[in-house]
């Protein structure tokens, strides 16, 4: 019989990136007597996986194994925030300055953000578990906020069960400060929203507040100056930032992977690479407007139940909508994600 695990083996290829060429060779036998660790996915890298283990402060290497326990789909097996149990590899001469290790259980997860993949067989793309807060970044000009994104991702953080924070950076670029009027739609929602510059320092001490002891996500298009709030917040240039673009006014998606890094001052950020698009993920057509809560208190006077709000005669919603009781833009953000459903 072979000694060794196959699979495991061809597994450790994934190594071979780094400054050691030798292979790894794990006896079946180690494996199961081996003692886990337990830690949490900090950064993906493809097929390679930083574990953070807390009881120790170290950072492992991973590669899944052959045989890996979860209880999610493949597709989404693993993602930046969950939690995993692992077998830490006592390599020593590896060449490698990260200890290594094999992920063999991942964890049920208590709150994500999912998104719809991109493409022609759609799946649920998981941008991180774990997470208590999402917050969603945008700048006031350069690239301008995008407020249609805004209520694709609010939806999202209601199915993941975590709670949305909006940031508008940039705001030494805005000669008034009338702005301000466009986010009242979502303080009615009762949603925290933070006006900051970050390069001027204002606004920046109640959103530090909220943050504190608390696994933030960092989500928005490119060039909002996520990684810059991420460097203030280590208090060190850890993410390379570039300027945006002057001939489309766009970012130049500068951050590649997403990335959870440990703050000083306790709790956790993940910064991700800037987004186009967000699908919406996890819920039924007939659901959608279960998720626009302005639309609450007068769904319920809708002639026909169910009601999708769209065509049906007698609608309050629509008739809301048409009293300016129902802000257009959110109505319009109904429309246009249903469809795209
Ligand atoms: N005017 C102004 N510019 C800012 C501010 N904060 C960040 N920037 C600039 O915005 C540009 C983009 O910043 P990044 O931090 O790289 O943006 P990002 O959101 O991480 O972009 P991706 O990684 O591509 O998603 C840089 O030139 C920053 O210096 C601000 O408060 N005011
Ligand atoms: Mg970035
Ligand atoms: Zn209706």
């Amino acid at each position: 019989m072979n000694d060794f695990d196959e699979l495991t083996y061809n597994k450790f290829d994934a190594f071979k990136h780094k400054k050691s060429k030798k292979r790894i060779l794990i006896k079946d036998s180690d494996l199961s007597k081996s003692e886990r660790g337990k830690g949490i996915i900090s950064q993906s890298l493809g097929k390679v996986f930083r574990v953070f283990d807390e009881s120790n402060g170290k950072f492992y290497e991973c590669v899944l194994a052959g045989a890996i326990s979860s209880p999610h789909k493949n597709s989404s097996i693993i993602s930046t925030g969950d939690f995993v149990e692992f077998i830490p590899i006592d390599y020593q001469d590896s060449g490698n300055d990260i200890p290594l290790g094999v992920i063999t259980k991942v964890f049920e997860r208590n709150t994500f953000l999912s998104r719809r993949s991109t493409g022609k067989n759609p799946y649920e793309q998981v941008i991180a578990s774990n997470i208590e807060k999402v917050l969603m970044f945008f700048s006031y000009d350069l690239p301008k906020y995008n407020k249609r994104l805004i209520d694709r991702i609010l939806i999202a953080c209601e199915v993941g069960l975590v709670t949305p924070l909006i940031c508008i950076n940039k705001i030494d670029l805005a000669m008034y400060d009338d702005y301000v009027e466009d986010f009242y739609v979502y303080e009615k929602l009762g949603v925290s929203i933070f006006f900051i510059s970050i390069t001027q320092n204002l606004g920046l001490d109640d959103l530090i507040m909220s943050l504190i002891n608390k696994r933030t996500l960092i989500i928005g298009p490119s060039g909002t100056g996520k990684s810059t709030f991420v460097n203030f917040l280590m208090k060190r240039p850890i993410q390379k930032i570039q300027e945006i673009s002057y001939k489309t006014g766009k970012g130049r998606h500068t951050t590649s992977y997403s990335r959870m890094f440990f703050l000083p001052d306790g709790g956790a950020i993940i910064d991700t690479p800037g987004i186009r698009e967000f699908g919406i993920w996890g819920i039924e057509k007939s659901e959608l407007a279960l998720h626009f809560h302005d639309f609450d208190e007068f769904a319920k006077n809708c002639k026909y139940y169910p009601c999708t709000h769209i065509h049906e005669p007698g609608c309050a919603v629509i008739e809301e909508v048409e009293r300016g009781n129902i802000d257009v833009e959110r109505y319009e953000s109904y429309l246009s994600i249903y469809d795209s459903m």
